[in-house]
């Protein structure tokens, strides 16, 4: 019951880490026929469907899996007007409407080929970071930002390796920005300290 508890709390911990650390989405779980994600359903849901059919809006991906209420793959005005048919209280079971679709990260991890929290280096050594996330399959592709003390080094795309060579002693933070399809992102760091390297002894001919 205590492992139970202590579970619990840590993935409330977490929950609420995550809520701080990703991008200003609204939650982690999208309402389906909440187009405009303002957390209900309303007939303007319906209303941004018909605008992004003609062109007067643009949707997001997210947006575009919530307006897809009847799951066909495609976001038409069949899918308006089922919204405005549940607003009028009729229901159908050929639309998923106002269940939730989980789009954060089932897991994610960063490490590198030195360790994967806290690593020594001497200067001069060349150290290779390795990102992955998992996240729904509708929420493919996982794509990776990477960044030493909060610049970007590395692009966002979908190569989840980078490597980096440290020519000046000091303390690092290398950061991974790890996001999937529907720009929910996750952020993991590792920190370095990057030691001068060892003095070499003189050979002889030198002496
Ligand atoms: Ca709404
Ligand atoms: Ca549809």
């Amino acid at each position: 019951m205590k492992k139970i508890i202590s579970v619990m709390i840590c993935l409330l911990f977490l929950l609420s880490v995550s809520a701080v650390s990703s991008s200003a989405l609204p939650n982690v779980n999208v309402i389906v026929g909440d187009v405009d994600l303002d957390q209900s359903i309303t007939v303007l849901d319906a209303t941004c469907i018909q605008k992004s059919l003609v062109g007067m809006e643009e949707l997001s991906y997210l947006q575009e899996v919530a307006a897809d209420v009847d799951n066909d793959g495609s976001r038409t005005v069949v899918d308006a007007t089922w919204i405005q048919r549940y607003i009028a209280s009729i229901k159908s079971k050929q639309t998923t409407i106002n269940e939730w679709i989980y789009y954060g990260f089932l897991d994610e991890s960063f490490t590198s080929d030195k360790g994967d929290r806290y690593i020594v280096v001497p200067k001069g050594d060349t150290v290779t970071f390795e990102a992955s996330g998992e996240t729904p399959e509708l929420f493919l592709p996982v794509t990776y930002e990477f960044y030493i003390n909060d610049e970007v080094v590395q692009e966002r795309g979908e190569d989840s390796a980078f490597a980096y060579t440290f020519d000046k002693a000091g303390r690092y933070t290398v950061k991974v920005r790890i996001y999937n399809r529907a720009d929910w992102y996750e952020e993991r760091t590792i920190s370095l300290d990057v030691t001068e390297a060892q003095e070499t002894v003189p050979t002889q001919s030198e002496a």
